[in-house]
């Protein structure tokens, strides 16, 4: 494969169970395999100070309004931006499990009329926008066979329902978020050949020879 004169920007999305661990991890091996720098990342990233009170949110631990708590999980992108764009810029692709889409959409399924998709976008214009966004598709029903929730805020069928209503609400209404659909409820070998396929594409694409740009 050609090298690429600066890392991708590449994001695994989907519904809790949809296999984003699994299909995060197997991703950035192939790609150090085939002689890539890999940086691997995830949104929470609940190790800083912002992090830590998501964490406590997501845990039942701590109360935030709705509002507060959605700009907390974007300031916990906007820390992490200039690394990200540090290590794009140096070739080293940065793959990353949960980015503003998993902002916008969880947000939005709370179902607030002052917590539109719109509103829940906005604090997000100016981060580093993605190559790619694979979308891991899975019918909450198939999802929740693959064992039950935990105990965090947002497992429930009903959020779930929602969040994928909302995931094809915003691929459907908005050019430019550079998401692609991929069938997770099939095998683990069989989803990743998909996500892989998808990323080789977009290696081929233009866009790959400039430099990366910004969510407008
Ligand atoms: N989540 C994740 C949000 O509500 N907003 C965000 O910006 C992000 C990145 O946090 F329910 C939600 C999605 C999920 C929860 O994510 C924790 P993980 O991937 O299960 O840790
Ligand atoms: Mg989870």
């Amino acid at each position: 494969m050609a090298p690429l004169s600066r890392g991708m920007l590449i994001v695994i999305e989907g519904l809790d169970r949809a296999g984003k661990s699994t299909q995060h991890a197997r991703l950035c091996q192939s790609l150090e395999s085939q002689g890539r720098r890999v940086k691997r990342m995830r949104f929470p990233d609940r190790t800083t100070p912002i992090g830590k009170s998501i964490d406590a949110y997501l845990k039942g631990e701590s109360q935030q309004e709705d509002h507060v708590i959605h700009l907390l999980f974007s300031a916990n992108r906007w820390e992490a931006a200039a690394q990200i764009r540090n290590a794009i810029e140096e070739g080293t692709t940065v793959v990353i499990d949960r980015y503003y889409y998993s902002g916008i959409v969880y947000s939005a399924a709370k179902g607030k009329a002052d917590l539109s998709l719109k509103w829940a976008r906005d604090p997000e214009i100016g981060l580093p926008r993605p190559d790619v966004c694979v979308f891991l598709d899975i019918a909450p029903e198939a999802a929740a066979k693959r064992g039950g929730f935990g105990r965090e805020k947002y497992e429930t069928n009903a959020m779930q329902k929602r969040v994928r209503e909302l995931f094809y609400e915003l691929i459907a209404t908005s050019d430019g978020l550079d998401i692609c659909v991929v069938d997770a409820g099939r095998d683990v070998e069989e989803v990743e050949k998909d996500v892989m396929e998808r990323v080789k594409d977009v290696m081929k694409q233009p866009k790959m020879t400039q430099p990366l740009t910004e969510i407008l």
